[in-house]
């Protein structure tokens, strides 16, 4: 996983940038709250890291498509810039490469589903709605379409591979 060069790749690790919100904690509504965040999916689990912006390791830069290392190295950039005008684009970017993520939570994907998300669920386009046997529902979102294609597929890979666990 290119976060994590200590931990080789493996077929059922991914990693990327997604915009995610719960609506749904153990069984109960909750309010949407949109983040982006660093994702891992690893075997069963899908981690979300919170932290600055996309922060990543520099390797994510090399193993990313163009759009989504752009709208990444933006979304980090335009957060840093915030609070502190004077930082330079290479400040930001140095801060974004520095692995500040902090994980959030995580998710069993085990007796998990994912499908498209109806209309009514978001406005947003290219949303999945995972829900989990605990009885959580997140929404996953990604304005890249292949960059959704690619989790959806992940996902339901990895979901299959460990249904039964
Ligand atoms: O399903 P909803 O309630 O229309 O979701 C929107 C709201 O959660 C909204 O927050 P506030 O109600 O706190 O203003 C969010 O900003 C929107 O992003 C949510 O809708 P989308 O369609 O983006 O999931």
């Amino acid at each position: 996983c290119p976060s994590s060069p200590k931990h080789p790749s493996t077929p059922s690790e991914k990693c990327g940038v997604l915009n995610v919100t719960k609506i749904t904690e153990n069984g109960k509504k909750v309010r949407k709250s949109w983040t982006s965040s660093w994702t891992v999916l690893q075997g069963s689990s899908l981690l979300f890291a919170k932290g600055q912006g996309a922060s990543t390791s520099w390797s994510y830069y090399h193993s990313g498509s163009i759009p989504e290392l752009l709208l990444t190295l933006l979304s980090s950039w335009r957060r840093s810039v915030k609070p502190r005008p004077a930082v330079t684009f290479v400040q930001a970017a140095a801060k974004f490469g520095s692995n500040q993520s902090k994980p959030e939570f995580t998710v069993d994907l085990r007796g998990a589903s994912v499908e498209w998300a109806s209309k009514d669920k978001s406005s947003k386009k290219h949303v999945i709605e995972l829900k989990t046997r605990q009885g959580t529902e997140l929404l996953i979102q990604s304005e890249i379409d292949s960059v959704i294609n690619d989790w959806y597929r992940a996902l339901t890979e990895a979901i299959n591979t460990h249904a039964w666990e």
